[in-house]
């Protein structure tokens, strides 16, 4: 089909298929009251190789979105009784942002208004019905290909490029976010590490092994804190979020950290096992705000390197 369409261009037709692979068995959602035009819609969409949910009005839209989170795109009618897909749609943003969630009006209505009331409710497109299958699968296919692109900036805004941790700026807003929300239940507790001696590490063995360090440090760090919070505040330093543990066991996890790290050396082809040791400060004490705890975190990492390295102070 694509490529008789394609206008004899081989490789154009296989840029669409890889587009169209990429999204296969995305889920939908379809949100028409009519079961004619909600079963045409939906039999063109699987036939695209699209997961297909369907709602025949805005409430059980709404429903079936709770349920399945998994749902990427919503396609909604306008005309439907109860809740008109506008109607609908202003609700959903209430939730979901655009890059979260697309939604795209659809109507059979001859009314001029209705794509620019839903473009300005926070719609991601409109279509006109009757519309070509072809208009409907390349409308759909656009915008989950946006939806993916912003994905992408948002993770390369967030990461740290090296370690592929959460970086300083993410950790400053979001785990500020995380932190004003969990800071009255005092269930958490603010890490700081800074690896011990590490210039020796790129001084002896050269930038490219001090990378390979960094990044197995890393590593350790998911595997020992998988559930929490874990950021790269920039050079050998990093930051633990620990949510839902008491000060007790905070210090102990970190304390286990540290026991961990002497056990589990990067190994290199070259310069064999190589063997790190970090000071860490557990801050939990409650503060006003994310920045404040992570400074009192700080000048405990400080006691630790002063106190002679390879060890936690709180
Ligand atoms: P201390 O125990 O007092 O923390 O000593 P240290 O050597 O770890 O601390 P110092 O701050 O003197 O040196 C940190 C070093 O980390 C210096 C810098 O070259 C290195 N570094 C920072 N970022 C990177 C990086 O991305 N890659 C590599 N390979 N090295 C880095
Ligand atoms: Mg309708
Ligand atoms: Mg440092
Ligand atoms: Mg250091």
């Amino acid at each position: 089909y694509i490529i008789k369409d394609s206008k004899g261009s081989l490789q154009y037709a296989v840029a669409l298929l890889k587009q169209l692979y990429r999204h296969r068995s995305t889920s939908l959602l379809v949100v028409d009251d009519s079961v004619t035009s909600r079963n045409q819609t939906s039999a063109l969409l699987q036939r695209w190789q699209f997961s297909v949910y369907e709602a025949t009005d805005g409430y059980q839209a709404i429903h079936i979105l709770a349920k399945h989170p998994d749902i990427r795109l919503v396609l909604t009618d306008f005309h439907m009784p109860g809740m008109t897909g506008l109607d609908l749609l202003k609700q959903l943003r209430e939730r979901f942002d655009r890059q979260s969630l697309a939604v795209i009006g659809i109507s059979a209505q001859n009314n001029r208004t209705l794509p620019a009331l839903f473009i300005k409710h926070g719609a991601n497109d409109f279509l006109h019905k009757p519309f070509a299958p072809e208009e409907l699968l390349w409308r759909v296919s656009l915008t989950l290909e946006h939806l993916e692109l912003f994905q992408e900036i948002r993770e390369l805004a967030h990461r740290d490029p090296l370690t592929r941790l959460y970086n300083r700026r993410f950790l400053f807003e979001q785990g500020n976010r995380q932190y004003l929300a969990n800071r009255l239940q005092r269930q958490h507790a603010v890490m700081v590490l800074d690896i011990d001696h590490f210039k020796r590490i790129n001084d002896t063995w050269g930038h490219q092994i001090g990378d390979q360090m960094l990044c197995h440090f890393a590593a350790l760090l998911r595997l020992a804190f998988p559930d929490d919070l874990i950021a790269r505040l920039g050079g050998e330093e990093f930051c633990v979020l620990l949510w839902h543990c008491s000060p007790a066991q905070a210090i102990a996890k970190a304390q286990q950290f540290l026991a961990q790290l002497k056990t589990k050396p990067l190994t290199h082809s070259v310069a064999g096992d190589l063997f790190i040791t970090t000071s860490a400060g557990v801050e939990t004490m409650l503060h006003n705000s994310l920045d404040e705890a992570l400074q009192a975190a700080d000048r405990l990492l400080y006691q630790a390197k002063a106190d002679g390295r390879d060890c936690v102070r709180y």
